[in-house]
C-alpha cells in the first residue's frame, strides 16, 4: 500500500504523524486545546460538562490513532472478520472504560486535578449510551469489549437511535416514561457522511429476460432511504486493537424527485418525506422479551440489515476473491432473530445482483461458519413472526425468496420424512394461520450453520421444545451452547476498583482481568485474616457509597450494616419481582407480629428494587406501583425502623448497575424455572462478592456448579415440573400457600393503599392459573430467605463464602464466550499486532 506513495510525500506524512499523549502534561495540553478550539471556551467558562467533553475528545483522538492502525492491519492481512449484528448495544458510559482500557486513568486523573477537576465528577457528567433494553443489549456490549481485548478482527453493526431506552421517573409510585434524547453532544461517534447506502422499500418485482436469455427478477419502484454510518471506536483492554461499532442513521434521499416536488411548491410534502425517512432510526423499541409486530420495527430491521450487508459485501469485494470464498472471509452472528433478513438479503444480492445460480448462492449463504443464530428466549410471546402481507408490501422480492427457501426446505424434509405430514406444517417457515405469518426463528435456523442457546439448560430446552423438529431434520450438531459471560473489565475493574486492586495485589498483577480463571488462586487466601478483613471493608465501603446514593435520590436513610438484598433487572412477570415483594410483605407482617424484644433480635434488611417496565406492559407497571406502595408504608413505620427498608431506585441503567452491583450482599435471580434463558446480572453480582438467591434456571445452574452448593441459595420447583404444575392449576384444585394468602389479605385490607390497582396481581395467582408458579414457590422462597439471614449472622463464614465464590467465577468471563464462538461457530483467529 505504502509503495504507491512517492518517497518525499511519504516522508512528509511520517514527519507530521499525530502522536498520542503519553504524560499528564501532554494530556492537559490536549484538554486545553479542545476546550479552547473544539468547544470555543476558556479557563473562565469551563464547567464540568466542558471538561468532560474536552477529556473525551482527547481520549477519542487517542483511540482513533489506534483504530486507524487496527483497520489498516486488518485490511492488509485480509483475514476472516466477524460481524456481530445486534439491534441493541447497551454500552453505558465510554470515558471511564476508555481510560482504563488504554491504561491512562491515573494520567488523566493527575492532569484533571491540575486543571482543577476531580476525575469522578468528570466521569459522572457522561450520559449513558442506552441503545438497548436489558440483558440482550448488554451482552452485545460485553462481547464487543472481549472481541477487541482479545484482538479479534470484528465489527459490530447496529442502529443509531436518536432516542435510546426511555428514562424512567417514578411519580406517586407509578412509572412515567421520559424520552432519552442523548445525542446533543456525543464525542464518541464519528459521522461518516461519505459512507452511505441506499436502502429500497416497497415497489414491485418484474420478471425480465436478460441478454443471456435468462429470466431474472427486477425489484423496482418504491422508495429509497439513505443509511449514513456513524462509527464508535471500541478499545480493547491492554492492547492497541481498537475495533469498530458501526451504527446506521436514516435520512431521506434528496434526489430529483424531491426537487420536483420542491419546485412545484410542494415543500411541505417533501419535508414530510424527509421526516418519514428519519423516523426509521428514531427510536429503540422498549420491549424486552416481547415482539409486537409493528411495521416500523420491520422497517428498522431491513434498513439496518441491508446497509450492513452492503458494507460487508463492499469490503469483501475489495479483496477480489471469488464468491465461494465468502464464508471463509466473513462470519455473521445474528443476535436473536432480529437480523434474520440478512440471510434473505444475501441470497438476493447473490442471485439478483451478482447473477449467481440459486443453488450456488444458497450454498454460499448456508456455508459453514457463515451465519450463526443465537436464541435468547423460549417465551412464545418473544418469538418473532411477521404477517406475510406486511412483508409482501414492504419487501416484495424478499417474500418471493422466503417462499423459495421454504419450498426447497420443505421438499427436502418431505423426502426425509415421507410418512410424516404434520412435520411439514410444524417446521414450515410460513405459519398457515389467519393471517399467514413468517416465522423468523425457522428462517434463521434454516439459513444458519449453527444455532446456539445462552446457558446449558436453555440450550437443552430449545432442542427438546421449540426447535425439536429441527434437531430431527438437521441432527444435533447444528445446535450448540455458549453460556453467556460478562466483561471483567467493566464489571470488576471499573465498577469495583478497590476490589480489583486488592485482587491484583494478591495475585501479583492485573493479568486476571484478561484471564479470569486466575481468580482461583484467591481460594488459597480464604483463611488469611488480614485479607478477609480488607475484603469485608471493601464491601462495606461499597454499601456506604450506595447508601449515600439512596439518600440523595430517595431521601431514605439506610443502615449500611443491614443486609442489602437487591433485585435489579427489567420488570417482567417471569422474572417474578411480584414474588419478591410478596416475600417482603410477609417479612413485614412477621416483624409486626413480634414483641419489641423479639424484634431486637432480628437482622436488619434493605430490600432494593430497580428496573424498567415496557410502557405497554400494564401488569409490570402494577408491580412497580406495589413495590413503591409497600416502601412508603414500611419505611415510615416506627415499629420497624431499620429492620426493613424497601426502595425502588429510579431509572436503572448500566452506570447505576456499576454502583449497585458492588454493594449487594444478596441478589435475587428468581425466575420461574425454564423461563430465564441465562441471566447475566447474576454473574455481575457474584463477581463482586455478593451471594445470590435463585431458582434452578438459566446460568444459575452453572454458577452453582462452579461456586458450589454451599455458596449459593437455591430454591423452588424445577423446570421439568413446571408443565405438570401449570396443568394441575388449571385442571385440578388450586390451593394458595397459606402465608401467601395472608399477604394477599393484607393487601386487600388496603394496608398499602389502592386495593383496586393490586387486585389483578392477586387474581393472576388466585384465579388465573398462577402461570408463573408464585404460590408453588412461595414457601421454599421464604424458608430460603431464613437461611440467608442465618448465614449472614456469621459474618466470618459469609466472607469465606464471598471470597470462595469470586475465586470460582473465572468461567463467566465474556472472553471465554468469545473463544467458544470463535472456535466452534465463526472459525476466526485473533490478529494481534506484530511488533
Ligand atoms: I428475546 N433477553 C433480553 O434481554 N431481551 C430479549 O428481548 C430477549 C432476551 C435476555 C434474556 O432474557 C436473558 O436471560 C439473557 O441472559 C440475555 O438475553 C442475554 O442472552
Amino acid at each position: 500500500v505504502e509503495a504507491s506513495i512517492p518517497e518525499p510525500q511519504r516522508e512528509a506524512w511520517k514527519r507530521n504523524q499525530t502522536a498520542a499523549f503519553k504524560s499528564s502534561d501532554e494530556f492537559e495540553k490536549e484538554v486545553v486545546r479542545h476546550v479552547e478550539t473544539s468547544l470555543a471556551r476558556s479557563m473562565f467558562n469551563c464547567d464540568e460538562k466542558a471538561a468532560y467533553s474536552a477529556t473525551s475528545l482527547a481520549f477519542r483522538d487517542r483511540l482513533i490513532l489506534d483504530w486507524n492502525k487496527t483497520q489498516q492491519r486488518q485490511t492488509y492481512r485480509d483475514s476472516k472478520r466477524v460481524y456481530y449484528l445486534s439491534l441493541e448495544f447497551l454500552m453505558g458510559r465510554a470515558l471511564d472504560n476508555a481510560m482504563l482500557n488504554v491504561g491512562m486513568k491515573d494520567t488523566a486523573k493527575a492532569g484533571l486535578a491540575d486543571l482543577g477537576f476531580r476525575i469522578e465528577d468528570i466521569i459522572g457528567q457522561e450520559h449513558d449510551a442506552a441503545l438497548g433494553n436489558g440483558g440482550l443489549g448488554r451482552l452485545a456490549a460485553c462481547f464487543l469489549d472481549s472481541l477487541a481485548s482479545l484482538d479479534f478482527p470484528a465489527w459490530g453493526y447496529g442502529l443509531r437511535y436518536r432516542y435510546g431506552i426511555f428514562k424512567q421517573e417514578i411519580i406517586d409510585g407509578y412509572q412515567v416514561e421520559v424520552p432519552d434524547y442523548w445525542l446533543d453532544f456525543n464525542p464518541w461517534e464519528f459521522p461518516r457522511h461519505d459512507v452511505t447506502v441506499d436502502v429500497q422499500f416497497f415497489g414491485s418485482v418484474k420478471k425480465v429476460t436478460n441478454e443471456e436469455g435468462k429470466s431474472v427478477a427486477v425489484w423496482e419502484g418504491g422508495e429509497i432511504v439513505v443509511a449514513v454510518a456513524y462509527d464508535v471506536p471500541i478499545p480493547g483492554y491492554d492492547t492497541p486493537t481498537t475495533n469498530n461499532l458501526r451504527l446506521w442513521s436514516s435520512k431521506a434521499s434528496g434526489g430529483e424527485f424531491d426537487f420536483q416536488k420542491f419546485n412545484s411548491g410542494d415543500y411541505e410534502s417533501s419535508v414530510a418525506e424527509q421526516q418519514r425517512a428519519e423516523t426509521i432510526s428514531n427510536v429503540l423499541y422498549p420491549n424486552d422479551n416481547l415482539e409486537r409486530g409493528k411495521e416500523l420495527r420491520l422497517k428498522q430491521q431491513y434498513f439496518w440489515v441491508a446497509a450492513s450487508l452492503y458494507d460487508i459485501v463492499r469490503r469483501f469485494k475489495k479483496s477480489k476473491r471469488a464468491w465461494r470464498e465468502f464464508p471463509e472471509q466473513v462470519a455473521i452472528q445474528l443476535n436473536d432473530t432480529h437480523p434474520t433478513l440478512a440471510i434473505v438479503e444475501l441470497q438476493r444480492i447473490l442471485i439478483d445482483v451478482e447473477g449467481l445460480e440459486w443453488d450456488l448462492a444458497w450454498e454460499i449463504v448456508t456455508g459453514t461458519s457463515q451465519f450463526g443464530y443465537t436464541n435468547h428466549t423460549v417465551l412464545p410471546e418473544a418469538l418473532e413472526k411477521w404477517p406475510v402481507g406486511l412483508v409482501q408490501h414492504l419487501l416484495p422480492r424478499h417474500l418471493q425468496i422466503i417462499y423459495d427457501i421454504n419450498l426447497f426446505f420443505l421438499q427436502s424434509v418431505e423426502k426425509q420424512f415421507p410418512d410424516d405430514r404434520d412435520i411439514l406444517t410444524r417446521v414450515s417457515i410460513i405459519e398457515e394461520s389467519q393471517p399467514k405469518m413468517v416465522r423468523m426463528a425457522h428462517l434463521a435456523i434454516v439459513g444458519s450453520h449453527k444455532v446456539n442457546g445462552v446457558a446449558e439448560l436453555h440450550s437443552d430446552l430449545i432442542k427438546t421444545t421449540i426447535f425439536k423438529d429441527f434437531v430431527e431434520i438437521y441432527g444435533p450438531d447444528r445446535f450448540t451452547n455458549v453460556t453467556n459471560g460478562i466483561t471483567p473489565r467493566r464489571w470488576l475493574h471499573q465498577a469495583n476498583p478497590r476490589l480489583s486492586e486488592l485482587i491484583a495485589s494478591k495475585l501479583g498483577s492485573h493479568e486476571f482481568l484478561k484471564d479470569l480463571s486466575q481468580l482461583n488462586k484467591l481460594e488459597l487466601l480464604v483463611q488469611d485474616k488480614e485479607f478477609k478483613k480488607e475484603w469485608a471493608e471493601i464491601k462495606f465501603a461499597n454499601k456506604v457509597r450506595l447508601a449515600k446514593y439512596i439518600k440523595e435520590t430517595t431521601g431514605v436513610n439506610v443502615n449500611p450494616s443491614a443486609l442489602f438484598d437487591v433485585q435489579v433487572k427489567r420488570i417482567h412477570e417471569y422474572k417474578r419481582q411480584q414474588l419478591n415483594i410478596f416475600g417482603v410483605i410477609h417479612r413485614y407482617l412477621t416483624l409486626k407480629a413480634m414483641t419489641p424484644a423479639e424484634r431486637k433480635k432480628q437482622l436488619p434488611r434493605v430490600s432494593i428494587f430497580g428496573g424498567k417496565a415496557a410502557p405497554g406492559y400494564w401488569m409490570a407497571k402494577q408491580i412497580i406501583h406495589l413495590i413503591n406502595a409497600v416502601g412508603s408504608v414500611v419505611n415510615n413505620d416506627e415499629d420497624i425502623g431499620d429492620l426493613l427498608k424497601v426502595l425502588f431506585l429510579e431509572d436503572y441503567n448500566v452506570s447505576k448497575a456499576e454502583i449497585i452491583c458492588p454493594a449487594s450482599d444478596i441478589s435475587e435471580h428468581i425466575s420461574t424455572a425454564g423461563t430465564e434463558a441465562s441471566g447475566t446480572s447474576n454473574m455481575k453480582f457474584v463477581l463482586n462478592g455478593g451471594l445470590i438467591i435463585g431458582t434452578c434456571d438459566g446460568a444459575n445452574i452453572e454458577i452453582t456448579r462452579e461456586v458450589g452448593e454451599n455458596n449459593i441459595f437455591l430454591f423452588g420447583n424445577l423446570a421439568e415440573d413446571v408443565e405438570d404444575l401449570r396443568h394441575a392449576h388449571t385442571y385440578g384444585s388450586h390451593t394458595i400457600d397459606p402465608d401467601l394468602a395472608k399477604v394477599f389479605e393484607e393487601i386487600q385490607k388496603g394496608t398499602f393503599g389502592s386495593v383496586h390497582d393490586f387486585s389483578a396481581m392477586i387474581a393472576a395467582v388466585k384465579d388465573h392459573g398462577d402461570y408463573y408458579l408464585v404460590s408453588d414457590d412461595f414457601h421454599s422462597y421464604i424458608e430460603t430467605h431464613k437461611l440467608v439471614d442465618e448465614a449472614y449472622r456469621d459474618q466470618e463464614q459469609w466472607v469465606v463464602k464471598s471470597i470462595t465464590a469470586v475465586a470460582r467465577m473465572g468461567f463467566f468471563s465474556s472472553d471465554r464466550c468469545i473463544y467458544e464462538y470463535a472456535d466452534g461457530i465463526w472459525n476466526v483467529e485473533p490478529l494481534p499486532r506484530r511488533d
